[in-house]
């Protein structure tokens, strides 16, 4: 190699190196809250800073924007990972499904609509892939065949990362998990126009769903949640059953069969080595509750070696997942 080629390729690699280690902004958009941070080399290196969702697109637009204004500021950033609700074609960066946890999202170009708003390379991602992409990167999950990240919040999502890598199908639409069907009833209408997808169960919006027909009826003097049926939330619900409320602690265990249906059929598909478990009710799941329902209800050769776990990042998975994403993909190996 002549000393001209190799001078040259010493300076990419340090333009390279020197991309990968300057920060990025994560976004993670569910569908109650959007949050933002800095990420440099898969870790936060700012505070987090949160929105409730707007519930229109145009809105939600607006509210990216301001936070990328936000963080601008104070952080000379590379470019800005987006995690999205949604089934995202992530070569376009353009939403291609939505449910109606995000009225209307489908069709949204984010990444154009973004890049020529805030002047700044943009990668748009699944919530849950990305959540997914964020968790793969930890020593724990290094070296396993299947890894099955289930996000649950609003809505359950869910990415799958086979020997290392995340699987996202032909149509980018793999490990939309919250859609597969538990029951066989036509009991509960989800928000993606199906009936009886686990999410329609085992996701907040489910939980809340499944209290207030267990609240039906309830007086006061028998669970105090009933006091507040109809406009009850997940955060009572929990606090209650932690308080010794024996119908909220009913609820509660209803809600871990209901997590623990679709983790089962889950299962019996992929055969995963491990669940991770992460988003906003990640935390308030019994984990030994959880994994004792899945063993009852398969097959011992798929439940034996399935390990389930909580999230080793705080419930940043998605954000800090979407901030690499964009250095790893969209930023090292570009031209300057
Ligand atoms: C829904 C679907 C998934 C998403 C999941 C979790 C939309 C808008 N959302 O199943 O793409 O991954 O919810 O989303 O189509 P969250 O809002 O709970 O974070
Ligand atoms: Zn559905």
């Amino acid at each position: 190699m002549s000393d001209t080629v190799s001078s040259a390729s010493q300076a990419r690699e340090i333009d390279q190196l020197a991309r990968s280690t300057m920060p990025a902004l994560g976004i993670d958009l569910g569908g109650t809250k959007i949050r933002a941070g800095a990420v440099r080399n898969g870790e936060l290196i700012s505070e987090t800073r949160q929105v409730a969702t707007p519930d229109n697109p145009e809105g939600i637009i607006r509210a990216l924007c301001d936070l990328v204004e936000q963080f601008k500021k104070e952080i000379d950033l590379t470019g800005i990972g987006v995690a999205t609700a949604g089934i995202v074609d992530c070569s376009t960066g353009e939403v291609i499904g939505s449910t109606g946890n995000l009225p209307g999202w489908a069709g949204t170009r984010l990444k154009s609509v973004l890049e020529s708003r805030v002047l700044l390379p943009v990668l748009v991602e699944n919530d849950a892939n990305a959540a997914a992409y964020g968790e793969s990167r930890s020593e724990a999950l290094r070296g396993l065949t299947c890894v099955v990240v289930v996000t649950l919040g609003t809505g359950i999502g869910g990415g799958i990362i086979l020997s290392g890598k995340l699987y996202r199908g032909s149509r980018f639409a793999a490990g939309e998990i919250g859609h597969i069907r538990i029951s066989i009833n036509n009991e509960r209408l989800c928000t993606c126009g199906l009936f009886d997808c686990w999410e329609a169960y085992g996701s907040g919006r489910g939980l809340i769903a499944t209290a207030a027909q267990m609240l039906d009826g309830i007086t006061e003097s028998q669970s105090p949640l009933a006091r507040s049926v109809g406009s009850v939330s997940t955060y009572a619900i929990f606090a209650a059953a932690n308080q010794g409320d024996l119908l909220a602690q009913k609820i509660v265990h209803r809600w871990h069969e209901h997590v623990s249906h679709g983790m089962v059929n889950l299962a019996h598909i992929l055969n995963p080595d491990c669940f991770v478990l992460t988003g906003g009710l990640a935390d308030s799941v019994d984990l030994q509750l959880l994994a004792d329902m899945i063993a009852d209800r398969s097959l011992p050769v798929v439940s034996e070696n399935v390990q389930v776990r909580h999230s080793e990042l705080a419930g940043n998975a998605g954000l800090i997942g979407a901030a690499q994403l964009v250095v790893d993909e969209l930023l090292v190996g570009k031209p300057l």
